[in-house]
C-alpha cells in the first residue's frame, strides 16, 4: 500500500457519501462452493475499522447484527442500544437498513409467499427493520427481495405473488409514516434492489427497469415514498449498460441510492471491489451521476477477495476501493470541464449547418465527420483515465 502512494486521508475521505455495509466487512469468504477463509468479525470491530479508514456511513441488514430469534424482543433493544454507542463511539453514522428476506429457511418460497403465515411473517420483518431504521438514524430502507421467483414450471402464479410483495412494501411504508410522524423525522426513502439471475433460476422483478414497472404499477399505496437501489454489477450481469439503467431511474427520479461494485456481464454475482473490471465505464457512470446531481449514497457492496484474511480486508481491500471510488469521482468532475470534451460535445450540439433538415442525404453528409467526435471524446476519457491529457507519457 506504501508503495502504492497516491492514497486519500480520513479528511478526504470523509467528505464523500460512501457507505460500508456490515455484510461487506464481516464477509466469511464462503460461497456455494466455498467454505469460509476468515472468522466472523462484530459490528464493534467492522465500525472501529471503518471509522479508522475513514467511511463514514455504515448499512446493515437486520440479522446481520440481531438473531433472527432475537428480533422484534428486548433483545434487540439492547443489541440496537449498543449499535449506537459503536457508531458515536466511531465518528459513524447509520445511513441504509436493509431486511435480510432470502437467507433464513422462512424464505424458501420467498417474502411473498403462498402462504399467509409467510407473509405476515415478512410484514413483521419489514415493519421491525423501518423501526430499527428509524431508531438508528437511518435515510434508507433497501429491499432486494430474494426468491421471489422459482425454479420449477408452473410453481408460483406470478400476478398473486407481486401482489402479496406489494402488501409487504405497503405495510413498512405505511409504519414508517406512522413512526416518522410520532419521532418527527421524516419518512425513509424505501429503496427496491435488482438482481436477475440469484437466489431462484427465474427471477420475477429480476432488472431495475422491472422495478419501475412495478413501482408504477398501482400496487404501491404509496409509490412516491419507493425508488430504487441499482447495484451496478447487477444491471451488468443480465447485459445492460449501467449507465444506461442509472439514466432510466433518473429521468423517473426513482434513483435513491446506488451499490457500487463490478464484474462481468452474464456471470454469477461475482461482488468485485468497484472499477477494477470496467474503470472507463466507472468513469462514465460518475460522470453521468455528477452531471445529473445524484446526492445519494455510494454503498461499498463488495465482497473482499477470500484469498486474504481480515489483514488484507481492512489495510487493502476497504481503503482501495474508496480511494479509486473517489479518484474516480474527481476525475469526472475533471471531464465535466474539460475543453476538449466540450468543445467536441457543442460541436455535436451545433449539428452539421444544413440548411434544409428535409434532405436526407445533405443531412447525413454534414454529420458524418462530426461524428466522428463520438471516437474523439472517448480516447479524451481514456486519456484522462490514464493522466495522459496531463502530459503523461510512455516512452516505450
Ligand atoms: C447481493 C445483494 C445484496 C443486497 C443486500 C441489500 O449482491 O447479494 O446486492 O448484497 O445489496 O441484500 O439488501
Ligand atoms: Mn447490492
Ligand atoms: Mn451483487
Amino acid at each position: 500500500m506504501q508503495a502504492c502512494g497516491g492514497s486519500y486521508n480520513r479528511e478526504t475521505r470523509h467528505k464523500y457519501y460512501i457507505s460500508g455495509p456490515q455484510w461487506a466487512a464481516a464477509y466469511t469468504g464462503h460461497a456455494l462452493f466455498h467454505a469460509p477463509t476468515r472468522p466472523e468479525i462484530g459490528f464493534g470491530e467492522v465500525m472501529r475499522k471503518y471509522g479508522e479508514i475513514g467511511i463514514r456511513y455504515w448499512t446493515t441488514h437486520d440479522t446481520d447484527v440481531i438473531p433472527t430469534d432475537a428480533l422484534g424482543t428486548e433483545r434487540q433493544t439492547e443489541i440496537v442500544n449498543r449499535i449506537k454507542a459503536a457508531l458515536a463511539a466511531n465518528d459513524m453514522q447509520c445511513s441504509m437498513v436493509t431486511a435480510e428476506t432470502f437467507h433464513h429457511a422462512v424464505w424458501a418460497a420467498s417474502p411473498a409467499a403462498e402462504s399467509p403465515e409467510v407473509r405476515e411473517y415478512a410484514k413483521f420483518r419489514l415493519r421491525n427493520t423501518v423501526d430499527i431504521g428509524h431508531d438508528l438514524g437511518a435515510t434508507f430502507a433497501v429491499y432486494w427481495p430474494g426468491s421471489l421467483g422459482y425454479y420449477v414450471q408452473g410453481a408460483i402464479d406470478e400476478l398473486a405473488t407481486l401482489r402479496w410483495y406489494a402488501e409487504g412494501l405497503n405495510a413498512a411504508c405505511d409504519r414508517d409514516l406512522e413512526i416518522a410522524k410520532k419521532l418527527g423525522r421524516p419518512p425513509l426513502k424505501h429503496c427496491l434492489e435488482a438482481k436477475p439471475f440469484e437466489p431462484q433460476a427465474e427471477i420475477l422483478l429480476p432488472t431495475s427497469d422491472a422495478m419501475l414497472a412495478f413501482i408504477g404499477s398501482g400496487l404501491l399505496t404509496h409509490p412516491e415514498m419507493v425508488g430504487l437501489n441499482p447495484e451496478y454489477l447487477h444491471e451488468l450481469m443480465w447485459g445492460a449498460a449501467p449507465r444506461a439503467a442509472l439514466a432510466r431511474a433518473l429521468l423517473a427520479g426513482k434513483l435513491f441510492h446506488f451499490d457500487i461494485n463490478d464484474g462481468y456481464r452474464l456471470k454469477h454475482d461475482v461482488d468485485i471491489g468497484v472499477a477494477l473490471v470496467n474503470p472507463l465505464d466507472w468513469l462514465n457512470v460518475l460522470v453521468l451521476l455528477r452531471t445529473h446531481g445524484y446526492n445519494g449514497p455510494f454503498n461499498l457492496d463488495y465482497k473482499p477477495p477470500r484469498t486474504t484474511s481480515q489483514f488484507g480486508v481492512f489495510e487493502v481491500s476497504f481503503p482501495t476501493a474508496v480511494d479509486r471510488f473517489i479518484t474516480l469521482w474527481e476525475m469526472a468532475g475533471e471531464v465535466s470541464c474539460d475543453p476538449i470534451i466540450q468543445q467536441a460535445t457543442g460541436a455535436l450540439k451545433a449539428g452539421g449547418g444544413v440548411a434544409d433538415p428535409r434532405d436526407a442525404g445533405a443531412v447525413a453528409r454534414a454529420n458524418r465527420e462530426l461524428l466522428t467526435l463520438h471516437e474523439l471524446i472517448a480516447h479524451r476519457l481514456f486519456q484522462i483515465l490514464i493522466g495522459q491529457h496531463r502530459g503523461r507519457t510512455f516512452l516505450w
